[in-house]
């Protein structure tokens, strides 16, 4: 007799692929019914959010947005839509598009992209050439501007308005992020080739300017990709990190700017006001107290991947100590503002440590 066990997940499957099929129409079923298969071979574990850093080792520093159908990490990869991205097949070659815009619109729309975290790993001409390709959009309260699983058309800053970051998990809408008035949204999908990761839904009327997607390749795509990556990596070392999410390390990464330090450099001066945190990738650097006295009382020192500069930060005060390349040093510096806002779930576990830092202070 036939053996009629039904494999595990064979039901979950088959409705998946039943909803998919309801909900996209395809025109053609069979050809749909290969890539979808195709993609869901791609999936390693889905996890609630599907939110995926793609890096195949084999292929660091590179975007790549060739369809893949095997072996990658975490693919989610939309091969349908998906378009070749050539990093050779140089930028100027590409057409530029070009939307004319008033000086009124110009400065506004400078103004909207300062402290936009993507933008920082652009130079002046990058930065204008942004501006150019930019269209403004006008949003109506309640309007669906990005909806979860469809394919990236557009990458979006805010000028105004508010925007829910509404994310699917099974079946049951989940509000995870709101962006009040500045922002951007919608790297995602262009940066990874993959489906949208969230929807976005304006809670009030509201203007955005919007890139298409060979504009955001074209311009943003190569470098914002590749220190993305490089921090990414340097990040997930970082214990304290652990506990932020895949998306807020991406933002981290965006946000970090490279600091080069001769042997002997200061750092950190104590004393000093507080600009920001540094997280070592390359060296050593030395720690130091200058007493009353003018005794300097050597404390440690830390080497790669370790982090310094957070507790004048976290509590609001003037340098505690003094910082010291030992040798060439290379450093991330995340900037006040960019802690304040990326770092406000890493706080108890910096403020914990802090208290090491005090026992050598001799405060406790
Ligand atoms: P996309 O192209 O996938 C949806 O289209 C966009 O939503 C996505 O790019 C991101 O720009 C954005 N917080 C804020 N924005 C998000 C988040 C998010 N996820 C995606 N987008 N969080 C992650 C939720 C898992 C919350 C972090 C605290």
């Amino acid at each position: 007799m036939m053996n009629l066990e039904i494999p595990s997940g064979l039901g979950d499957m088959l409705k998946d692929f039943t909803v998919a099929v309801l909900r996209e129409k395809p025109s053609n079923l069979n050809e749909y019914a290969v890539e979808y298969f195709t993609r869901a071979r791609d999936i390693s574990k889905p996890k609630t959010v599907p939110m995926y850093i793609i890096v195949d080792d084999d292929e660091a520093g590179e975007p790549d947005l060739k369809p893949k159908t095997n072996k990658n990490k975490y693919a989610r990869r939309n091969s349908v839509s998906a378009e070749r991205y050539d990093p050779e097949a140089d930028d100027d070659e590409k057409e530029k598009v070009v939307y004319p815009k008033s000086t009124e619109q110009r400065n506004r729309l400078k103004e909207d992209l300062e402290g936009i975290l993507i933008f920082r790993s652009l130079d002046s001409d990058q930065i204008n050439n942004v501006i150019d390709a930019m269209f403004e959009k006008n949003v109506t309260d309640g309007e669906v501007v990005i909806k979860q699983g469809d394919d990236g058309d557009n990458f979006y800053v805010i000028d105004s308005g508010t925007y829910d970051v509404i994310v699917d998990v099974n079946g049951d809408e989940k509000k995870v992020f709101e962006f009040d008035n500045k922002g951007s949204f919608g790297e995602l999908a262009l940066m990874y080739n993959m489906p949208r990761s969230a929807t976005i839904r304006s809670s009030d009327d509201g203007i955005l300017w919007a890139m298409d997607r060979s504009s955001f390749q074209r311009i943003i795509l190569k470098a914002a990709f590749k220190k993305r990556k490089h921090y990414e990596r340097l990040l997930e070392h970082v214990p304290m990190l652990q506990s932020i999410d895949e998306y807020e390390r991406m933002n981290l990464a965006d946000a970090l700017l490279t600091k080069i330090f001769a042997d002997g450099d200061v750092i950190i001066r104590q004393g000093d006001e507080a600009d920001g945190m540094y997280f070592i990738e390359e060296g050593s650097v030395h720690i130091s107290i200058s007493k009353e006295s003018g005794h300097v009382d050597r404390v440690g020192s830390l080497t790669e991947g370790k982090y310094f500069g957070e507790l004048a930060l976290i509590e609001n005060k003037p340098r505690s100590a003094n910082v010291v390349a030992d040798g060439k040093v290379k450093a991330a510096f995340l900037e006040r503002e960019s802690f304040e806002r990326l770092l406000g779930p890493c706080l108890d576990i910096m403020k914990r440590n802090s208290e090491i830092y005090k026992k050598y202070a001799g405060k406790k």
